[in-house]
């Protein structure tokens, strides 16, 4: 898998050689291209933002190194782009949207700050690629980078041959869709510490009790926290 990834701090990438990605991206499995979007610019400030037409707080990210930026990367690709515009206003990214993008063959995160890319560069994207409008919950960033790294790594360890054993992404594709369930608590050793003691039923070795044990957690949990992913 390609990832491309436009932005004006592309120093927020640094991370993306770390851990499991970096380690996906050593053994070859993916390739990730961050760019700065100044490089589509022609000013001696390198200017990526303007006033807003109609006025308003913030600015809006012109479009013109936007447009450069795309040719750019949609020139030197060897297949079909998906396009990932990460903002507050866009539809949530969920494990579902996760799972869908580990398939594609090459990624674009465009990110912008929150105010907002100018519409056009959008509507080209919509005409012109697949394109994603995507947001990580009800919350505003000051732009697109932090969620794109947090969509990268969602996305990345899905892609066949990145985790080591895939059992641990079988147990966890229970819990997508609908009638899915959060995380059961989960102990190791010592089994006393400061006075708290592991769950019996754990020390038990009966595997049938522990798993029924780990449902009713799941489900108390899921209960309390999130009652809306509870369809009964
Ligand atoms: Cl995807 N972008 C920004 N700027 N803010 C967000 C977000 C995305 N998701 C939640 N808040």
């Amino acid at each position: 898998m390609k990832i491309d990834i436009i932005s004006i701090f592309p120093d927020y990438f640094a991370p993306l050689s770390l851990s499991l990605v970096g380690k996906a991206i050593a053994k070859g499995i993916i390739d990730v291209d961050v760019h700065d979007l100044r490089t589509w610019t022609h000013d001696r400030h390198h200017t990526t933002d303007d006033t807003p037409y109609g006025g308003g707080a913030g600015m809006v990210m012109k479009p013109e190194p936007w447009g450069e930026a795309l040719d750019h990367v949609e020139a030197t690709a060897d297949g079909p782009l998906t396009v990932i515009i990460p903002t507050p206003a866009g539809r949530p990214f969920t494990q579902a949207t996760a799972y869908e993008l580990a398939a594609k063959s090459q990624l674009v995160f465009a990110c912008g700050r929150y105010e907002g890319i100018d519409q056009r560069v959008i509507d080209h994207c919509h005409d012109r690629y697949e394109t994603l409008e995507l947001s990580l919950g009800d919350y505003v960033l000051n732009g697109g980078e932090v969620a794109t790294l947090a969509m990268v790594e969602a996305i990345v360890r899905l892609v066949p041959g990145v985790i080591g054993n895939p059992r641990s992404l079988l147990e966890e594709s229970h819990s997508d869709g609908q009638d899915a369930l959060l995380e059961y608590p989960n102990y190791t050793k010592p089994p006393l510490w400061r006075g708290r003691s592991v769950p019996e039923i754990l020390l038990s070795g009966n595997h049938a009790a522990i798993a029924a044990w780990r449902r009713e957690q799941a489900t108390a949990r899921t209960r309390a926290r999130r009652p809306e992913l509870l369809t009964d």
